[in-house]
């Protein structure tokens, strides 16, 4: 697409299918230990879409509250589990000059999930890229500037796809318009699962 922003960088069917199975696999795994909850939005609590769940040593939470970072599973109170060896190691591939990621964000999309444009800053740090992996049906993703009026380029994401945000990409506007059911035989009940990894705290 024409105006992605700098920065980004799309590697499409980086896992192959049976890597895609067996990152599934240790997502289970995660995910029995560390299961799904619903965010709700801050003030409103009005519920998002989508289910999250996290692993590394800090998950990304949303309540009435806020926005936060934090050890331990809202819903459990148990600490997040380890992330698996597969997604730290390509951390290591695609950010070699990055400290080693805290946390990694799972988000699972029903067929009728989205989510809206936003940023995302709640880290302490923006100097280290995100990196995203795609697990399932593909989704329309969109992704725009800085600056939330700055014009948007949509892209699909399919299933085994990372995508990187470092330098100026990883501050852009970005969201998920929605998920293109039957896309992928990978999840037996469709749907789509993201896993967003990154660095949190100042290394
Ligand atoms: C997803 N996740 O597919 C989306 C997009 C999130 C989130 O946005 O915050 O969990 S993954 C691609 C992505 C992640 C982080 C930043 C940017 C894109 N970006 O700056 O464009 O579940
Ligand atoms: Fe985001």
């Amino acid at each position: 697409a024409a105006s992605q922003p700098e920065g980004f960088r799309l590697l499409p069917g980086y896992f192959s299918r049976p890597a895609q199975e067996e990152l599934l696999e240790n997502l289970r795994m995660v995910l029995v230990d560390a299961p799904l909850f619903r965010p709700v939005m801050p003030r409103t609590g009005k519920p998002f879409s989508v289910r999250m769940s996290n692993c590394g040593p800090l998950g990304w939470v949303s309540d009435i509250h806020g926005y936060r970072y934090q050890p331990a599973h809202p819903a459990t109170g148990n600490p997040w589990p380890a992330m698996p060896d597969m997604l730290v190691k390509l951390w290591q591939d695609v950010a070699p000059d990055a400290p080693e990621p805290e946390a990694c964000l799972i988000n699972f999309y029903e067929t009728s999930a989205k989510m809206g444009l936003h940023q995302d800053r709640d880290e302490e740090t923006f100097d280290t890229p995100v990196v995203s992996v795609s697990l399932g049906d593909t989704a329309t993703f969109r992704i725009g500037g800085t600056n939330r009026k700055d014009p948007t380029t949509s892209l699909r994401l399919s299933s085994g796809d990372v995508a990187v945000l470092g330098g100026p990409s990883r501050l852009a506007f970005h969201g998920i318009d929605r998920i293109l059911p039957g896309t992928s035989t990978l999840l037996k009940n469709g749907g789509r699962i993201n896993l967003t990894l990154r660095r949190v705290t100042k290394a």
